[in-house]
């Protein structure tokens, strides 16, 4: 059994909400929301971080893009606008290390982060 907790929810073994799927990649809403909206978009292979994705994955990071663009119309999104963060290493915040991108919106986000 994988020990990384992404690819536990990918095969199942954890629940999550999910709310879309396909055959590259999984969207479900984060377990400590940061905004009203607040999903994640990981690769359904593990990845660890982006800087682990290689030139035979331009492919991936389209549909995890194209991904996130789905979720935040499903979301209703589209206009007010979101926020779509991929936290990259120890200084980038990044807690667990399966790639994922945030999609954040239904507040105003303020910049720069902290
Ligand atoms: P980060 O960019 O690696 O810090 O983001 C990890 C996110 O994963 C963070 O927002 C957590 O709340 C979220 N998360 C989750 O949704 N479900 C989990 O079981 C775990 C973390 I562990």
């Amino acid at each position: 059994m994988s020990t990384c907790i992404f690819c536990r929810i990918v095969d199942g073994s954890i629940p999550a909400k999910v709310v879309h799927e396909d055959e590259h990649t999984l969207a479900f809403d984060d377990v400590s929301p940061q905004a009203p909206v607040h999903t994640l978009v990981i690769p359904k292979r593990h990845v660890a971080a982006v800087q682990d994705l290689g030139e035979s994955d331009q492919a991936l990071l389209g549909r995890l893009l194209l991904t996130c663009r789905k979720v935040a119309a499903d979301k209703g999104l589209a206009e007010p606008g979101y926020r779509i963060v991929a936290n990259t290493g120890r200084d980038g915040g990044q807690t667990v290390f399966h790639l994922h991108f945030h999609v954040l919106g239904g507040r105003h986000l303020g910049w720069p982060p902290g």
